[in-house]
C-alpha cells in the first residue's frame, strides 16, 4: 500500500533542520532515505520529504520547533520493526528518527530501575539490566531492532505479558517533546504519584501522535536463571486454550504461553530448515515457559501431564534446547515474510471467546477470499492472535474488514498489541466508542493542535 501524501504540502523548514542537528544528520538522498520509507513488512511505504537525525532531547525539541512553525508533518519512527503502517511516511513528512538517542543510565539497583534513551534496543536494553543482575519484563522477537521509544508509543506486549504486563506497566516516567518544542520531563521513577493526570501512561501506546518519546524510566524485574520451556502437542485449539486456567493457578511462575498451529509449524520447519519437534505432526501446538530461583521443570511436568488433549510433549532445560524450541514460535514473522507480503491482523478477544474466535476465523476469511493461506499464532493468556493472511492479493482490505467484524461481535480489540498505525485507523470505530474517539481527537487536538505529529496514524489526519 502507498498511501496518499498527507495533504497540501507545508514548507520543508530544511535550514533550521540542518541548524538542528548538523547538516551530515538531514537526509534528502533517496538512496540514504530509503530504508526509513518502506516498512519490515513491505506493505507501508513512502516517500519522506527528509530524514532527520537528532542526538539528544534538545535537537528534537530544535526539530519540533522548526517543523511546528512551518505547520511541516513529521513521523516519528525508531528500529522500524512496526507493522501497522504506523512509523513510515504516508509522503512528504519529515521522518525523524530516534535511533542516535541510544544512551543508557546506571541501573539503579535500589530502586530496581533504569533509564533509557528511545533509541536503545530491547536487546541492548535486557544486556544491561542483566549484567546488573536484574531484567526487564518485556520480551520479544523483533528485540535486536524494536527500540525504546517505540515499544513505548505502541505499548507494545510480547510474550512475557503474562507475567508482567506490556509496556505501559514497566513505565514509571518518560521524557517527551510536544509538537511545539516543549518538553515534559517526569524521569525520577516515582512510584506512587497522585497528582492529577497520568501523562506518562498517556504517551504509552500513543503512537507518535501526542509528543515524542525520548527516554523511558524503565521498571526492572528479578533476573531469573532457572528456566524450563516445554512445547506440547495438542489435538485441538480448544484443549491448548482449556489448559490455560489450570496451568495460571499451578504455575506462580509461568512466563509465557503462546499458541501455534500445524501450518505455521510447517512454514517455520521449512523456511528456517528446523527439524521436527515431534514424530508426527499435530493441529495445535503450546509453547510454555517457566522461569524462577529454582528450577521449575518438575512443577512444569506435573502440571501438564494429565492434560486432556496432550498428544505429545518435549521439555527443554538447557538454553540450546529451549533456544531451538522457541525458534518454532519465533521465526513465525520471518518465514511468513519470506513467502509474500502479508495481510497482518493483530487481534484479541476476551480469553471466554478465542476458542470461537479459532473455530470462526478460517470460514470467515475463505468466504472473501478462497485462495488465501492463513497463518495465525499468538499470546493465549491474552486472548491475542496473530493472524496472518498471505496471497489474498487485491482482496486484502476486503480480508481485513470481514476479520476485525467478526473480532468486534466477539467484544474484541481490532489491536492486541502492534498498535493501530495507518492500516485501522479507518476501524477504530469497531473498538472505541464516538464518545471514546471524541475525548482521543480533544486530547490530540490539545496537545497538537496545528496536528504535525504522525497525522494520519491512531485517528484520521485533519
Ligand atoms: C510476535 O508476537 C509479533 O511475534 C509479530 O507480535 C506478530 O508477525 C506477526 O504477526
Ligand atoms: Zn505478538
Amino acid at each position: 500500500m502507498s498511501p496518499a501524501g498527507v495533504g497540501p504540502a507545508a514548507a520543508l523548514p530544511l535550514g533550521a533542520l540542518r541548524e538542528a542537528v548538523g547538516a551530515e544528520h538531514v537526509l534528502v538522498d533517496p538512496g540514504l532515505t530509503a530504508s526509513y520509507e518502506t516498512d519490515w513488512t513491505r506493505r507501508y511505504r513512502g516517500r519522506a520529504g527528509c530524514v532527520v537525525r537528532p542526538a539528544d532531547t534538545a535537537q528534537v525539541s530544535a526539530v519540533l520547533q522548526a517543523c511546528h512553525g512551518t505547520g511541516a508533518p513529521v513521523v516519528v519512527q525508531g528500529g522500524n520493526t512496526g507493522l501497522v503502517g504506523g512509523a513510515v511516511p504516508a509522503g512528504g513528512e519529515v521522518l525523524l528518527s530516534l535511533t542516535r538517542l541510544s544512551s543508557l543510565g546506571e541501573v539503579d539497583l535500589a530502586a530496581g530501575q533504569v533509564s533509557a534513551g528511545a533509541g536503545v534496543t530491547l536487546a541492548a536494553l535486557q544486556r544491561h539490566a542483566q549484567a546488573a543482575g536484574l531484567d526487564f519484563g518485556v520480551d520479544l522477537a523483533a528485540r535486536d531492532s524494536a527500540t525504546v521509544g517505540g515499544l513505548v508509543a505502541t505499548n507494545a506486549g510480547g510474550i512475557r505479558v503474562l507475567r508482567y504486563g506490556s509496556m505501559r506497566a514497566q513505565l514509571l516516567g518518560a521524557e517527551a517533546v510536544l509538537a511545539d518544542g516543549s518538553v515534559v520531563r517526569r524521569m525520577a521513577g516515582l512510584v506512587k504519584d497522585g497528582t492529577g493526570y497520568d501523562l506518562v501512561a498517556l504517551l504509552a501506546g500513543s503512537e507518535g501522535t501526542l509528543g515524542v518519546i525520548t527516554q523511558a524510566r524503565l521498571r526492572l524485574v528479578p533476573r531469573l536463571r532457572a528456566r524450563c520451556v516445554a512445547l506440547l502437542a495438542m489435538a485441538d485449539a480448544d484443549a491448548a486454550i482449556a489448559l490455560l486456567p489450570g496451568l495460571r493457578a499451578r504455575l506462580p511462575h509461568l512466563s509465557a504461553a503462546e499458541l501455534l498451529f500445524a501450518p505455521g509449524m510447517a512454514l517455520v520447519r521449512e523456511h528456517g530448515a528446523l527439524p521436527p519437534p515431534f514424530a508426527q505432526e499435530h493441529p495445535a501446538y503450546l509453547l510454555l515457559e517457566c522461569a524462577d530461583a529454582t528450577d521449575p521443570t518438575d512443577a512444569l511436568v506435573d502440571a501438564v501431564g494429565d492434560a486432556d488433549g496432550l498428544s505429545d510433549a518435549t521439555v527443554a532445560g538447557d538454553s540450546a534446547g529451549q533456544r531451538a524450541l522457541w525458534a518454532y514460535r519465533e521465526q513465525h514473522t520471518e518465514a511468513i515474510n519470506a513467502v509474500g507480503v502479508p495481510v497482518k491482523l493483530d487481534v484479541s478477544v476476551p480469553l471466554g471467546r478465542l476458542a470461537e474466535l479459532v473455530r470462526r476465523l478460517e470460514p470467515t476469511i475463505r468466504r472473501v477470499a478462497p485462495a488465501a493461506r492463513l497463518i495465525v499464532f499468538g499470546h493465549v493468556h491474552e486472548g491475542n492472535l496473530h493472524v496472518n493472511i498471505l496471497d489474498a492479493g487485491p482482496l486484502a482490505e476486503q480480508v481485513t474488514e470481514a476479520v476485525l467484524h467478526l473480532v468486534a461481535e466477539l467484544e474484541g480489540s481490532i489491536s492486541s498489541e502492534h498498535g493501530v498505525g495507518r492500516q485501522k485507523v479507518g476501524y477504530l470505530s469497531l473498538s472505541r466508542s464516538a464518545t471514546e474517539i471524541a475525548a482521543m481527537r480533544a486530547i490530540k487536538d490539545a496537545l497538537d493542535p496545528r496536528g504535525v505529529l504522525n497525522p494520519g496514524v491512531l485517528l484520521p489526519a485533519r
